[in-house]
């Protein structure tokens, strides 16, 4: 039977390219010395997924052409194959005090699915033992003429993109917001325009205008859909709505008829509440992230409120997210932004600071199924472990034009980490 060694080893250095090496030794067929067969090819050009390699993966200087991957093409297994494995020493630089060498094995692999790098893109960590492994479906707009959402596998290649169709494309801040149905569609928002869902051939299958939309929609479990508006919202403004498959509004949620009273009722930035996410909860009850309020609210079927959430440690949150373990996850702003845990009775039990100031802001935080946590920044989408190490990052390379006020619209909004 064949034993397939995948061994790979990273090192990322602060601007580091990265660079994609597949390495193979065999005895030669009759000499017995080893061969290595080496073809020059851009990243991103076809590159075998069928052939069984073993593959090591090195971010290379920062004067490397960055476009430039060495890729060995690799024989089958010869009938004695090689076992040993083989160890990959990376290279520390003392210019470099971050280098940061990790060395997982992994002696088993379904083959990745490969895509085209995007050499805008970085991927800066990858740390195969410990980041959870799928593909990520992201926003993507760090390119404003050409707004999309991609899907990246862990080697930060893409291997799906939909462009937001060029009469749309202005209408992406604030809130891209993107999610991966389960029938393997894509729901997205195009925030004062509508929500769409399209198949994986690009088509758009359904789709419900409206201009009172913005930051998040989320399709439901009884095949409705639910969304927010809190793009510049008045107190008049429904902040939350539900529409069925026929596009009939069958529930809404109005911040008025609860908070028309002092301190929320003179709140005031982008709109009233700004509200910028909800999620229907499996009790039948929503929960509405009313940003300007600095709190979550979850309401009932008939719209009363029961319970706030956050008070006093939510900053602005974005994308807050109920927990099997009844905690909360939230992005937090504030000075650092975080991403921040916190449990039913409100007090913190993790948190994780960006307080790079290109990451500003940051507005995805999703839990992962082995305890590490996604998190999406303008520039950079990172994965952290429960210990906070960084164990995957993926990052814009030219942050020169994120700036202040001018990152808002800009760059990554959300992102989910896809398992199969
Ligand atoms: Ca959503
Ligand atoms: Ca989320």
């Amino acid at each position: 039977m064949k034993k397939l060694l995948l061994i790979i080893s990273l090192i990322f250095l602060t601007g580091a390219g990265c660079e994609i090496k597949q390495q193979a030794e065999q005895p030669a067929q009759e000499t017995g010395a080893p061969i290595t067969n080496e073809i020059t090819q851009p990243v991103g050009e076809a590159t075998n997924t069928s052939e069984e390699a073993n593959i090591s993966i090195t971010n290379v200087e920062t004067n490397v052409n960055t476009n430039a991957a060495v890729i060995t093409p690799t024989p089958k297994p010869a009938a004695t194959p090689q076992t040993a494995p083989t160890t990959t020493t990376p290279e520390t630089k003392a210019t470099a005090p971050e280098a940061k060498p990790v060395v997982p094995e992994i002696t088993e692999e379904k083959p990745m699915t490969r895509g085209t790098f995007d050499p805008d893109f970085v991927l800066e960590v990858y740390d195969k033992n410990k980041a959870v492994d799928g593909t990520t479906l992201l926003a993507d707009n760090h390119n404003t003429d050409k707004p999309r959402i991609i899907e990246v596998n862990m080697l930060g290649e893409i291997i799906w993109e939909y462009d937001i169709p060029q009469d749309l494309k202005k209408y992406t801040n604030p809130g891209l917001d993107i999610e991966l149905l389960s029938n393997n569609n894509i729901l997205f928002v195009l925030p004062g325009n509508g929500v769409y869902e399209i198949n994986r051939n690009k088509a758009i299958v359904w789709s419900y205008k409206t201009t009172k939309i913005s930051h998040d929609a989320d399709r439901l479990s009884n095949g409705n859909t639910l969304f927010v508006f809190g793009n510049n919202d008045l107190m008049s403004d429904a902040q939350v709505t539900e529409v069925n498959p026929q596009g009939q509004i069958v529930w809404s949620w109005y911040a008025k008829d609860y908070f028309n009273k002092e301190p929320y009722a003179s709140a005031k930035d982008q709109g009233w509440t700004h509200t910028n996410a909800v999620s229907r909860l499996s009790n039948g009850d929503t929960l509405i992230s009313t940003r300007n309020f600095n709190m979550v609210v979850e309401v009932n079927q008939t719209g009363e409120v029961v319970k706030i959430i956050g008070e006093g440690i939510m900053v602005e949150q974005h994308d807050p997210v109920l927990l099997a373990n009844g905690n909360f996850l939230f992005a937090n702003h504030g000075t650092p932004e975080k991403a921040v845990e916190i449990n039913s009775a409100g007090n913190i039990v993790w948190e994780f600071a960006i307080s790079d100031s290109k990451q500003w802001p940051v507005r995805d935080a999703n839990r992962l199924a082995n305890g590490n946590t996604l998190i999406t920044t303008t520039t950079k989408i990172v994965e952290v472990s429960k210990d906070k190490e960084i164990v995957w990052s993926f990052a814009i390379k030219d942050t020169s034009k994120f700036i202040g006020q001018a990152s808002a619209g800009l760059g990554f909004y959300k992102a989910e980490r896809i398992v199969e």
